[in-house]
Parts: structure tokens; sequence; C-alpha cells
């Protein structure tokens, strides 16, 4: 056994003493040049390794006023009916884990109600450079009379810089279908489309003295349609009073990951 030991610590002495002769063989000028690419590799997946920590949870809700962002903001937070009623006048916000998940494997979410109001719609914009994904409201119960103050609200967002060039996927969320009388999905996407495309036209009319639009939207030569956006805009239906919010949360887990 001990005579194991002594051969074992021979070679070993063996191994390390032609090591450090290879290594003096080798030109000081290659050895830096390695030792360089060595850290900077090292260096490089540490801040792979960072950045992939410090990606964003917060999640926006935005639309008009009346449209429901602060009743879902606590049906989401905390399962219950609060009644949002009087307009919010400051973005609530909060971090917190969906109240239907199980809070041991899942990322809290931080999750901002930006009022509605066009005087406060200044403090969007302080949001999206943060933003991991934006929840965009509209009430599909009194969409018509809405449907140009809607739309234009969501060009404004889709032409934002940072939710074009960080690609911010947003939801197009059919509120309040607990009625009967909503408008589906479908008919809010295609109207919504349409009026989109008819600010295309007259914005890019006046577009060389427009300069709160960052970004030009769609394909040129063709009828704009959400799946023209560099971002991904999908439709859903919620229904804040009622709790029918499954399609907004399933929104929200895909983007805010563990
Ligand atoms: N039927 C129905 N009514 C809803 C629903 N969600 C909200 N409402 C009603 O819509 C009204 C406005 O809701 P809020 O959540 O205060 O609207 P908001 O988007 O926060 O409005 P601002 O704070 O002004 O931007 C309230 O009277 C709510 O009761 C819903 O899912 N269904
Ligand atoms: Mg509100």
């Amino acid at each position: 056994m001990e005579k194991n030991l002594e051969d074992l610590k021979i070679v070993a002495e063996q191994w390390l003493n032609q090591g450090t002769e290879f290594v003096q063989q080798i030109p000081p000028n290659q050895l830096y040049a390695a030792v360089g690419v060595l850290l900077f590799t090292i260096l490089f997946f540490f801040s792979i390794r960072l950045f992939r920590r410090t990606k964003s949870n917060t999640v926006l809700l935005s639309g008009l006023s009346g449209s429901g962002k602060t009743v879902l903001f606590y049906r989401l937070r905390d399962g219950s009916s609060h009644q949002g009623s009087v307009t919010s006048m400051e973005p609530n916000e909060g971090t917190f884990v969906l109240h239907t998940e199980n809070t041991q494997k899942t990322k809290p979410v931080h999750l901002v109600d930006v009022p509605g109001h066009s005087r406060l719609r200044s403090k969007l914009e302080e949001y999206l450079p943060r933003a991991a994904a934006i929840v965009f409201i509209v009430d599909a119960l009194e969409f018509l009379p809405n449907c140009r103050a809607a739309s234009e609200y969501l060009y404004d967002i889709l032409t934002n810089a940072s939710v074009v060039k960080n690609k911010i996927p947003v939801l197009l969320c059919c509120n309040k279908t607990d009625k009967i009388t909503a408008h589906t999905k479908e008919f809010i996407r295609k109207q919504m489309e349409k009026e989109i495309e008819k600010l295309r036209v007259s914005r890019s009319a006046v577009s060389t003295a427009d300069i709160a639009n960052d970004f030009t939207l769609g394909i040129e030569g063709e009828v704009f349609s959400f799946s023209h956006c560099l971002n991904k805009v999908t439709v859903a239906e919620a229904s804040g009073l009622t709790g029918q919010t499954e399609q907004v949360q399933e929104f929200i887990r895909e983007y805010v990951k563990p």
C-alpha cells in the first residue's frame, strides 16, 4: 500500500517536471495570449450569467381610463374583486407571486398599473424601458366609442423606441367579457387593425414633422396587421371582475420566467 503511494508520488512529480519544462519552452507571448483567452472566456460566461439573472420581471398594465386595469391588478395579486371605479391618479405597483401560483418555483412579478388618464400617460414612458411585457387592456363592452382613442394609445406604444428595440411582447387583452354584450376578441382585433392602418396613413403624411413616434409600424405597402409588428402581439379575453384571467396569467408566466 505504502509502496503504491510512493510510486504515485514519483509519477506525479515526473509529470509536474514535464509540465514546467513544457511551459518554459513556450514563447512568453503565446503564453500571455493563452492566459488572456482563458480569462476572457471565463469573464464572458460570468457576464452571461449575470445578464440572465437581472432579466426584467416588470409587466405593465396599460390602456384607456376605465378599461379595468386596477380591478385586474388586485385580481392578479389577491384574487379578490377589489372595486376599481375611481380613476387612478398614481401608478399602482407591486412585486408578488400571482395568487394562483404555488410559491415554490415561480418568480415574483413586478406588476405596474399605469393610469389611463391622458395627462398621466407620460408615466408609461418611464416604465417602458424596463418592461418585460405589456398587457394592453381594452374595454370590450364600451369598445366602439373608445376604439379610436384606444388604437391611438396602442399605436404610440407600438412605435415607442424601447418597445420596438427590445421587442417587448404585447397582449391585447379584451376585458369585461363577463357580460354577453361584450365584443369578441376577433372583432376587436380587426377594428383596431383598421384604425391603426388609418393612423399609419395619416401620420406618415406628416412624418418629417412628427417626432413623437420613433418608429414606423407594419410593412410598407401592405394593410396593417398585428402580425407585421416586430414584437409579438397576442390577443386574449379576460374579466378582471369575475376572475377569468387565465390567458393573462399564461402570458405573464411566458415572459417572467425563473
Ligand atoms: N363588467 C365588468 N366591469 C369591469 C371589469 N373590470 C373593471 N370593470 C369596471 O370598470 C370600471 C373601471 O375599472 P378600473 O379598474 O378602475 O379602470 P382603470 O383601467 O384602472 O381606469 P384608470 O385608473 O382611470 O386608468 C369599474 O367600474 C369596474 O367595476 C370586468 O371585468 N367586467
Ligand atoms: Mg385605475
